[in-house]
């Protein structure tokens, strides 16, 4: 008794008990399913909040036996502790930055009357709470920069309230518009309001913690609001009640004449595309007041055929970028008046993505392709789309371009795995336009030199040649050694193209690991075939993939399955939690993030009913069939039951979530966290499962949004100090 442990005998772990409801069973097409743990949908129930003190508890033991947690604490703190800007904007005669002096909580927004004149803060969100827990998720600025319109977050909630502030006077209109979500904010050129987007109250309106509840969103609503009025006056310019799940965002044109409606119904790229013409109110919205019908739009684009996204236009001659019968992406041409005459401007290109086009300088464009995952940035003609300019940049992502097509100098803000950020002034007034530095991120105590960028391309299960990026420190031996931290999303269209983190430098000087980010299918890398050969009936690929280019870094020598961590967040978690279900003797290590976890249910909460694009539908007989089979809470297991080798545990799991995570719920991972918790320990009298698995719920936070800094150095210290601990790996000076 009271003797500690001897060093060779794993540590073993207190799991609290959770009660198991097994009266809880849906039929699924004749499939009876039992959801044990339903009661942790249930965000305010008492029992849950139990639930989760225990197991915030049993994490923290956890973390107190975790050696590098502290000096990575120490070492992420210092690393954050240096001055960060945005790419400036410019509206009439201002310029507007953010910049975070280090470890501010938030960023705060900056104004200034030139380049070079004295900058004065415009909005602190450190001043709007104590903590840092509100956040600045959205803005616009009035064509004529009188007045700027945004959005306040909650504890990295979707939800956003907008307020409206007096540029010149920095003073705030009293009235606020609330239950606004997934919204842009689009001022019409008369500076008299703008449109923006919200969901109806909740019936228990002002009584619920924004965020914490799980109610399906539905009804989108897209309103006008006029300056210095109340919310209810606002008008409401669409809805759709035959079609409850479509999403709305309005934007006015550049040249302010028109306001275009873009319509989702999930997360594919696909849209409709209605537009009004502004100039047929010449007393703006307010002519529009008593009218009792919606917006009387024009549908341009009126099937979920294709995207289709405006990029600029003369008067009725619109220019888009879209996927319609061009997977890597076009610029198509239309004149209103002539709705069925489409051309190119841009044709698709055999290899690489066009991924986004910016109409500057009145007539040029700059359009920025994806080529094997790095960015190419070229100037063209937007009359004709010509070549005229490749602007030359590094190995990399160019994250932002602010630019508009009334600008002549733009502002491109570039990162990569060894490059914090950088800002480039490019004046395309000059003969040859130049990428001037304008502003560049420096870390002290960083030296690029010191690591290496790889990128190899694995080949998966069916042949197919997944990229992966490798960042290590240079020099290492492929003896196997090395701890390691592999990333990956696979979904959405979404593209992982490199970017800096501090947290993952940290890891590969001070832990010798490996970093690497595995571009699997169902991301946006290759275009929209890319994208679908790893969604719907064949999601299997994107697991299939990580699990290949695991396998890889093991043969290749780089690591060995005790050194591997796999890393993922949200649909990226899923990909984790589904990966060691799969593979449970590949890792020694698995952190997966705000996942999604309950593929039969995920559709009932907030806005899951819009990922049926990716995953299809439980409600679907064919679609169950794809999710009952990789769904991470619905295929837990005890791999030493079916594998040769009697040993083969789970590996050591941290699921992460926050209270207000309204994007992906955590009920998510609360179940799941449960049903590990059950199957690999908790049933039996003795388990081999001696990995830990275990939770940590981040509270006053959200899906990732509008984290403050230091949660942030926290995660970061607690997530890769237990992956530290559990891959054996230690502190190097
Ligand atoms: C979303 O769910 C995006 C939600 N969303 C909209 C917005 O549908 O944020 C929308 C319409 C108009 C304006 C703003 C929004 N996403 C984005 C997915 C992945 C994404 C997501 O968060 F497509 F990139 N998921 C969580 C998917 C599974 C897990």
């Amino acid at each position: 008794m009271g003797s500690l442990p001897a060093l060779d005998q794993p540590l073993q772990y207190e799991y609290p008990t959770a009660c198991r409801d097994d009266s809880v069973v849906d039929d699924f097409h004749g499939v009876q399913i039992s959801d044990p743990y339903r009661w942790l949908e249930n965000p305010d129930g008492e029992e849950v909040r139990e639930f989760v003190q225990k197991q915030v508890q049993l994490t923290d033991s956890v973390l107190q036996t975790c050696e590098c947690r502290p000096k990575l604490g120490q070492k992420l703190t210092s690393l954050f502790d240096h001055p960060r800007y945005s790419t400036p904007f410019r509206r009439a005669n201002y310029y507007f930055y953010f910049h975070n002096t280090g470890l501010q909580p938030q960023s705060v927004l900056y104004l200034q009357d030139s380049l070079e004149g004295e900058a004065e803060v415009l909005l602190d969100p450190n001043a709007l709470s104590e903590d840092g827990s509100v956040s600045l998720r959205t803005l616009c600025v009035s064509k004529d920069a009188k007045f700027m319109a945004y959005g306040l977050s909650s504890s990295g909630s979707d939800w956003v309230t907008i307020n409206v502030m007096h540029v010149q006077n920095k003073n705030v209109e009293p009235h606020t518009l609330s239950w606004v979500k997934f919204s842009s904010i689009s001022w019409t050129h008369d500076s008299k309001g703008f449109f923006y987007s919200r969901f109806p109250a909740p019936k228990d309106g002002e009584s619920v913690d924004a965020g914490t509840e799980t109610n399906v969103n539905l009804h989108h609503e897209l309103y006008y609001h006029f300056l210095g009025t109340d919310q209810s006056h606002d008008i409401l310019c669409w809805r759709d009640p035959d079609h409850p799940k479509y999403l709305f965002e309005a934007r006015v044109t550049d040249d302010g004449k028109y306001v275009y409606l873009n319509i989702e119904e999930g997360c594919s790229p696909v849209n409709k595309l209605y537009y009004f013409d502004l100039s047929k109110l010449p007393s703006g919205l307010e002519g529009f007041r008593n009218e009792s019908s919606l917006l009387p739009f024009v549908k341009l684009i009126d099937t979920f055929e294709a995207r289709y996204q405006p990029i600029a236009n003369d008067d009725t001659v619109f220019t888009f970028l879209t996927n319609k019968d061009a997977p890597k992406y076009k610029l198509v041409r239309v004149d209103l008046k002539e709705p069925n005459a489409w051309t190119d401007v841009i044709s698709e290109s055999e290899k690489d993505v066009l991924k986004s086009a910016c109409a500057v300088n009145g007539n040029q464009l700059i359009v920025c392709y994806l080529s094997d995952v790095k960015c190419v940035l070229q100037v063209r003609d937007l009359e004709t789309g010509s070549l005229q300019h490749q602007l030359p940049i590094d190995i990399g992502t160019v994250n932002d371009i602010s630019a508009r097509r009334e600008d002549t100098v733009v502002f491109i803000g570039f990162t990569s795995f060894l490059t914090p950020g950088i800002i480039y002034q490019c004046d395309l007034g000059a003969q040859i336009p130049d990428m001037k530095v304008f502003r560049e991120i420096v870390i002290p105590g960083f030296d690029r030199s010191e690591f290496h960028v790889n990128q190899v391309f694995v080949p998966s299960k069916d042949g197919t040649k997944i990229p992966m990026f490798i960042v290590a420190r240079r020099g290492i031996t492929l003896d196997g050694s090395h701890p390691c931290l592999l990333f990956g999303y696979g979904g959405f269209d979404v593209s992982l193209t490199p970017y800096f983190s501090a947290s993952r430098i940290v890891l590969a000087r001070h832990l010798g690991a490996l970093f690497c980010i595995a571009n699997i299918r169902g991301g946006g890398e290759y275009g929209e075939e890319w994208h679908k050969a790893g969604s719907l009936a064949k999601k299997q690929n994107c697991f299939d993939d990580f699990i290949s280019a695991a396998e890889y870094l093991v043969t290749a020598g780089y690591t060995q399955p005790r050194k591997l961590c796999i890393e993922g967040g949200s649909n990226g978690g899923l990909l984790v939690g589904a990966c060691i279900n799969q593979r449970p003797d590949l890792f020694g290590c698995a952190l997966a993030h705000v996942g999604v976890m309950d593929m039969l249910r995920f559709h009932k909460f907030t806005i899951g009913h819009a990922w049926t694009s990716d995953f299809g539908c439980s409600d679907n007989e064919e679609e169950f069939q794809w999710l009952i089979k990789y769904s991470p809470l619905h295929n837990v297991h005890r791999p030493w039951e079916q594998h040769p080798d009697k040993s083969i545990q789970y590996p050591a799991t941290m699921l992460l979530t926050a209270d207000h995570d309204d994007r992906v719920v955590p009920l998510h991972s609360l179940k799941h966290l449960a049903t590990m918790q059950y199957v690999l320990v908790t049933s039996l009298d003795k388990s081999p499962q001696t990995n830990p698995i275990i939770g940590r719920i981040e509270c006053k936070a959200g899906h990732g949004a509008g984290l403050p800094t230091q949660k942030m150095i926290d995660e970061a210290a607690d997530r890769y100090g237990f992956m530290a601990e559990m891959l054996d790996a230690h502190w190097i000076d």
